[in-house]
């Protein structure tokens, strides 16, 4: 597979959705509400033409050891003191939806899935990026052990947070979309998103879901936390 280099394409194409995104989350309330409309438009055309031209045997970057970030930085809708505690041992993931069988799994369940490493940059629409290491299970073969319904477009993700994201089909079935469980070698300190987390290299921040307590595979609800705030939707890389 080919590796994803920041070519002008791909540069033009991330420039065109954060700088959309950015129109409509900056400035959106301010705006008369005709002007709102025709920048929606072009945020929803945006993500069509990020929908379409997206490769699904293209990886994003890998990086090396020593270009790990450290310290990595957090960020969330709130400040670092207040991510969830939530108890590991208690925890389930649920995964239901357009799936054959609804699955309920615990930490167990999920370390016995075949364990996928990435050395991958998270970028963060704010303006930072920065590179880590995370392992887990393929998002794909969660999705498989479930009996997902090949044909649903989105599958979304709620969080204990109460945040949540979806991303298309094509995305969450990529080969470096993982269920993180570690962090550097260690299962996911609280605020980096324990006890798993969606990491999705070929996508912004934003749709890398901590602390994730239910997957929906569904053709409806293509939306999220910052996504109904105005950013866009696709938000590929
Ligand atoms: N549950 C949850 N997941 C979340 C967020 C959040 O506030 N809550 N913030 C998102 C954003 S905007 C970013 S950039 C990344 C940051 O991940 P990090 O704290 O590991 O750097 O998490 C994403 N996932
Ligand atoms: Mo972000």
């Amino acid at each position: 597979m080919a590796q994803l280099d920041l070519s002008r394409r791909s540069v033009l194409r991330s420039g065109l959705a954060v700088g959309a995104a950015a129109l409509i989350g900056g400035g959106a309330t301010a705006l008369p509400d005709g002007r709102r409309e025709i920048l929606a438009g072009v945020s929803r055309w945006n993500d069509r033409v990020q929908a379409a031209i997206f490769d699904p045997d293209q990886l994003a970057p890998i990086y090396k050891a020593r270009e790990i970030t450290s310290p990595f930085p957090f960020n969330g809708f709130y400040p670092e003191g207040l991510a969830p505690a939530v108890d590991p041992v208690s925890w389930r993931l649920e995964v239901a939806g357009k799936v054959g069988r609804q699955l309920s799994l615990g930490l167990l369940d999920l370390r016995a899935f075949d364990h996928h490493e990435q050395i991958t940059r998270l970028i963060c629409i704010e303006g930072w990026s920065a590179v880590g290491k995370w392992a887990g299970p393929r998002l794909s073969d969660v999705l498989d052990a479930a009996g997902a319904d090949p044909a649903a477009r989105f599958v979304t993700l709620t969080c204990a947070d109460g945040y949540w994201t979806s991303i298309d089909r094509p995305s969450a079935r990529h080969a470096q979309t993982i269920l993180a469980l570690d962090f550097l070698d260690r299962p996911l300190p609280r605020a980096f998103g324990a006890p798993a987390r969606l990491r999705i290299p070929t996508k912004l921040g934003f749709k890398n879901a901590k602390h994730v307590v239910r997957i929906e595979v569904t053709d409806l609800g293509a939306g999220g936390y910052w996504e109904n705030q105005g950013y866009g939707w696709f938000a590929g890389l």
